[in-house]
């Protein structure tokens, strides 16, 4: 059951990210709208828009109005990871089972495309039919807010300073919350305020999301030393050679183990209460199980 909605939800993603970035030809934007292309197109497991459209589902609101902002999403997260590649930053060559954008393509070719997703998604964000209402432009502003240098960018810049240095739990706690965290609330966040959520609704979804992107990015240290390349996509081993610090590093894998456990505990106890007002979170409390036992 489970299963048959995410492969629902993601096809309906995949169709949209497609028609999303159209080829062009050569003159009108050549081959940096395939290096854009080819990192969307390339899987993923599309959680982030899955969060927006399954919330608008717990919500009782249609999911065609919140599919522009799921996509828009997804295209900042997939430039995220092109840019964070890069040599300049995380230099990696893998990506999604495949050479990273910059391998590909070289690296010019490859920040042009994180900077056309990052563009477009914003174009999709004014284009559609929510953007003049009150309730799309607040999701608009909790998309652009949790992307910026209030959020992830802040995050990312956190990141480069610790590199190569030992910081403290909190130190990492606020560098997670904002490079992974807010990207992952924000389809949460985005899809309360398309369907005008109460507050005291919304402080649950929050609490439901916070919990959750504290939880993925536990699960994404512990697979860095627990999972193969082939099954993750990616090249693993890195956090501990770049002597990141982790929450593997800092408290060891059996720790780190039991503090997924918490926080997947805590973003469970926030649904069950959405639960109990009589949300329909079934489908989310799938997710969360299906995020702590993820394998990639
Ligand atoms: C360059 C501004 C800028 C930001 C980069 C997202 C990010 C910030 C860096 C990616 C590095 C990383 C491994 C972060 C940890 C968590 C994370 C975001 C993992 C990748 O997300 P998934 O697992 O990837 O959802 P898929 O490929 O499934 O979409």
């Amino acid at each position: 059951m489970f299963e048959q909605h995410y492969q629902n939800l993601i096809n309906q993603i995949e169709a949209g990210l497609d028609a999303a970035l159209p080829p062009l030809a050569v003159a009108e934007g050549g081959t940096v709208v395939e290096a854009s292309r080819y990192s969307l197109l390339s899987g993923g497991k599309r959680i982030r828009p899955v969060l927006l459209l399954a919330t608008l589902e717990s919500l009782g609101l249609q999911l065609d109005l919140g599919l522009p902002y799921a996509l828009a999403i997804e295209m900042i997260h997939t430039y995220s990871l092109i840019h964070d590649d890069l040599p300049c930053m995380d230099d990696d060559d893998f990506r999604r089972g495949r050479p990273t954008c910059h391998k590909q393509f070289g690296e010019a070719l490859a920040v042009l495309a994180g900077d056309t997703l990052l563009n477009r998604a914003f174009e999709i964000v004014l284009d559609n039919k929510m953007s003049g209402r009150e309730n799309g432009l607040k999701a608009a502003q909790i998309i652009a807010r949790s992307a910026g240098s209030q959020g992830m960018i802040a995050g990312q810049a956190l990141d480069l300073a610790a590199e190569g240095r030992i910081i403290e739990p909190e130190a990492l706690r606020l560098l997670h919350s904002l490079k992974t965290g807010r990207l992952i609330a924000a389809p949460v966040l985005a899809a309360c305020a398309l369907a005008g959520a109460a507050e005291d609704v919304t402080r649950d979804f929050q609490d439901f999301a916070e919990n959750l992107g504290l939880a993925f990015q536990i699960q994404d240290d512990i697979l860095d030393v627990t999972a193969t390349s082939e099954k993750l996509g990616k090249t693993t081993g890195k956090d501990s050679r770049d002597l990141k610090s982790t929450y593997v590093t800092l408290f060891g894998l059996d720790q780190a183990q039991s503090m997924l456990r918490e926080v997947t505990g805590l973003a469970k106890q926030a649904l069950q209460r959405l639960a109990d007002r009589g949300y329909s979170v079934d489908f989310l409390f799938g997710l969360t199980e299906f995020l702590l036992t993820r394998d990639y």
